[in-house]
């Protein structure tokens, strides 16, 4: 699989587990998500989904300056309507297999993450992010709205109130603000944030997979649903743990007062 405008690395655990990190890579226009880099998206993750061996990703940008600084707006000027409804479409899909990814993904937001650069690291589980990330939804001085999922993943997160002050204001808010609103897990200094991306990662790799993907699920599919539908796929998934080899590893290895070994089965 060759990939021009992304960089992925699996590198193993201490466990022996694998992890991965992806890397954004158009530094020259601040790792704006173009055709190519959807494209590649596309493969990737094909590629992830079929093979089935990580048990967690850190996803961040090339370069100093960006996480990623929205879709490529160079790209846009001449489309039709017609096209941008196929696009976002596609690029909603895109963004729903990342966010249906069996195993946690941590997006690590090393600097500009604005529209569909936010809209993408809203597909992932959580974010960490360094002192210069610059967030927000720009699109509106732009003409635009958020066409990645961005008003239905922020308003899902932060509630209504803050999805729009941030959406209609197209602000560029600052790493503290998006700490103090619950947007970030945590804010560390530039040089340290794939260290310890890497480092959560690894502690999600040790945790039962299966566990892990259905946390996901209820959590993800859940919280569309009225409350009692949320309990019953909640209890669902429950009782699927008891099916598992890796419910009896955690159990037993507690028992025995010794670290669990999680298969994925
Ligand atoms: N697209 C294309 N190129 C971009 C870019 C972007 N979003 N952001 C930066 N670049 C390019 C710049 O054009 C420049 O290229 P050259 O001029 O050197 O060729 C290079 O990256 C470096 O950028 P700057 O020179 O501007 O760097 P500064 O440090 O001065 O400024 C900045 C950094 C992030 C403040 C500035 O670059 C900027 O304002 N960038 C645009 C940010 C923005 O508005 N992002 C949101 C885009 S709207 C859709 C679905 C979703 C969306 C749209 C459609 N459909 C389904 C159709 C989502 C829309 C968006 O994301």
């Amino acid at each position: 699989m060759e990939l021009k405008t992304l960089q992925f690395t699996v590198t193993n655990t201490t466990s022996g587990h694998k992890i991965g990190t992806l890397q954004i890579a158009r530094p020259e226009a601040l790792n704006a998500l173009n055709k190519n880099v959807l494209q590649d998206l596309k493969l990737l993750l094909h590629d992830l989904e079929t093979k089935r061996e990580l048990r967690a990703l850190v996803i961040t940008g090339s370069g100093e300056k960006a996480f990623v600084a929205g879709a490529d707006i160079k790209e846009m000027e001449g489309m039709s309507p017609a096209l941008a409804r196929e696009m976002a479409h596609s690029g909603q899909a895109l963004f729903q297999r990342i966010e249906d990814l069996p195993f946690p993904v941590v997006a690590a937001i090393n600097g500009f993450a604005l529209g569909g650069g936010l809209e993408l690291a809203l597909a992932c589980d959580f974010m960490f992010a360094s002192t210069t990330a610059k967030w927000g939804l720009p699109e509106v001085t732009l003409g635009l709205i958020p066409g990645y999922g961005g008003t239905q993943r922020l308003a899902r997160l932060l509630g209504r109130a803050l999805a729009k002050r941030i959406a209609l204001s197209g602000e560029i808010f600052n790493a503290q603000q998006g700490y103090e609103w619950g947007l970030f897990a945590h804010v560390c200094e530039p040089a340290q944030l794939m260290a310890l991306a890497m480092k959560q990662a690894e502690i999600l790799a040790d945790r039962a997979p299966l566990a892990l993907s259905w946390v996901k699920e209820a959590i993800n599919h859940g919280g569309d649903k009225t409350m009692s539908e949320g309990l019953k796929l909640e209890a669902e998934l429950f009782a699927r743990t008891f099916e598992t080899k890796d419910r009896l590893e955690g159990v037993q290895s507690f028992i025995a007062k010794r670290r669990p070994n999680f298969q994925g089965h």
